[in-house]
């Protein structure tokens, strides 16, 4: 196995250098270049239940011109039917058809998507099967019974793990963690050959309808060296992303993981929430650079997903401004590979997307009212955050931004403000009066406007902006989004 630091497979280094200098190139040549986004960033967006028809036409309309570079879409392979949003993780076979699409869908999603400049990352739920204890008939058809998926496993492709109900009890233990079944989801014995084949053949189907590559769902269920041994077979540029959930104590943590890809680092959304709130803001700038962080570029950083929208664990749609500033500052951070959330709003725990007729989840659309942070979203509809204008605002500041360092760190009780070399400037108030200051940005003097309130700002002949920012919000400017004069 190839070391992280030289294997392409563990970066997810997609931000050009090339695409940034076309953007800086483009100042000058129109009164305001704000069109001229770099095509290549890093940032992607999880875009929850969506079906494949709706990613594509999102693809053209939303996210390639907004700047976003890959979608994590939710998992394509056959599952079990239900109306639980969590049918997806449980499998019944490896073909593509699902209640998000068919794979006609899923292909012409992945090349829409891919014109539009932006990646396919699928979910691929490879450590069980589904939790039935009865028979059944999956969605597309196709007859399974417990332990036993006609044609793709047999019984003896499964963990019986020693606990008496064959479930995990207790993540202290590594092999109840790894062989026994996680909330009764058949176990498969990711050991043997036979297994290991089934799904390196799914996950090449996937790779052939062109993904840029997976999630790989419950990573932390196998063994390390089994997951080696699944995405090591798999063409060295393929993207992975590891569902790893860091947690004090348990003997299986993400850097385990490693050799093998990236890995979701659950540490950002727990720590950025306090920062939002009532902990010290200047612990923003100490981000990442702890021991409980995977390095930064292996890491996926994120607000919240599907599970921690649901656990209470994460700031949600219902956390109004504090909401948009976290996106706000996890985007403006140069930490990890960001994946923005996009759900729907819902009031109980499994409730699924909205369904037709047929059972198939209805195309998602994004109708945003004036405030999203402080709309009253009916249950149902589709938040679309990714499409919040503060959110995708942001978006276009991290690509300008690119690697550039942060300079000019500025710190005060409930505000803090920095910026990126000489490509961007934020300041974020956390208060909810407003606040009004004077800043050193690094910046050329110039008009700028400010991409969160959309007004003009102007830095001086040295580099200061002096400016009021009000509550509970930021002002963010970066050099993609000049007003000549
Ligand atoms: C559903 C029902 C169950 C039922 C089962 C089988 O809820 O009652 O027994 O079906 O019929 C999702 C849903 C589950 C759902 C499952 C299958 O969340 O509710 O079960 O699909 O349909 C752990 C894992 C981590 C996992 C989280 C949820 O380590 O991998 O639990 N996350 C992924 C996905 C989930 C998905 C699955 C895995 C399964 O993102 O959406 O489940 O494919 C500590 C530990 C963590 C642990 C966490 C919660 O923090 O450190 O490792 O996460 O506790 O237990
Ligand atoms: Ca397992």
């Amino acid at each position: 196995m190839k070391s992280a630091v030289t294997s392409p497979r563990a970066r997810t280094a997609w931000v050009s250098a090339t695409a940034l200098a076309l953007v800086l190139a483009g100042c000058g040549s129109s009164s305001e270049n704000e069109t001229e986004q770099p095509r290549d960033g890093n940032v992607g967006v999880q875009l929850f239940q969506w079906s494949w028809e709706a990613i594509a036409a999102e693809c053209e309309a939303e996210l390639g011109p907004a700047g976003y570079s890959w979608v994590l879409t939710s998992p394509p392979q056959e599952h079990i039917v239900g109306d639980q949003w969590w049918t997806s993780y449980q499998p019944v076979s490896y073909q593509v058809e699902s209640r998000l699409g068919t794979r006609e869908q899923f292909a012409a999603m992945v090349e829409t998507c891919d014109s539009a400049g932006v990646k396919i990352i699928a979910d691929a739920v490879i450590n069980h099967m589904t939790g039935q204890d009865s028979p059944g008939v999956g969605w597309a058809g196709s007859e399974y019974e417990p332990y036993r998926y006609p044609g793709i496993y047999e019984p003896e492709d499964f963990h019986y793990c020693d606990t008496p109900d064959h479930d995990i009890h207790v993540y202290s233990d590594a092999y109840q963690v790894q062989f026994c079944e996680l909330v009764n989801l058949s176990d498969l014995a990711t050991e043997s050959p036979h297994v290991r084949e089934q799904i390196g053949a799914y996950l090449d189907d996937l790779l052939s309808l062109g993904v840029a590559g997976f999630r790989i769902d419950a990573a932390k269920h196998m063994p390390a060296e089994d997951v080696a041994a699944i995405v090591g077979a798999l063409p060295e540029d393929t993207v992975i992303m590891q569902e790893v959930i860091r947690s004090a104590g348990e003997p299986i943590q993400p850097e385990d993981y490693l050799d093998s890809g990236d890995v979701f680092e659950f540490t950002w959304g727990r720590e950025i929430q306090p920062i939002v709130g009532r902990s010290s803001i200047r612990m923003y700038f100490k981000m990442g650079e702890t021991s409980i962080y995977a390095p930064s570029e292996q890491a996926i950083s994120f607000v919240e997903n599907h599970d921690t929208e649901r656990n209470g664990e994460a700031f949600t749609y219902h956390d109004g401004a504090s909401y948009v500033l976290a996106n706000i500052l996890t985007l403006a951070h140069p930490y990890g590979t960001p994946v923005v959330y996009s759900g729907y709003a819902f009031s109980e725990r499994d409730t699924g997307a909205i369904t037709g007729a047929d059972g198939a989840v209805v195309d998602a659309e994004c109708e945003l009212p004036d405030d999203p942070a402080s709309a009253a979203w009916v249950d149902g509809q589709w938040v679309c955050q990714h499409r919040w204008p503060a959110i995708s605002a942001m978006v276009q500041w991290r690509n300008v931004a690119g690697d550039a360092p942060i300079v000019h760190e500025w710190d005060d009780r409930d505000a803090l403000a920095f910026g990126r070399a000489d490509r961007a400037f934020i300041v974020v108030n956390r208060s909810d009066e407003p606040l009004t200051g004077s800043w050193e940005t690094g910046l050329a003097a110039g008009s700028y406007r400010d991409v969160i309130s959309g007004a003009t700002v102007e830095i001086s002949g040295d580099g200061t902006l002096e400016a009021t920012v009000a509550g509970g919000t930021a002002l963010a400017v970066h050099v993609g989004a000049i007003a000549q004069d």
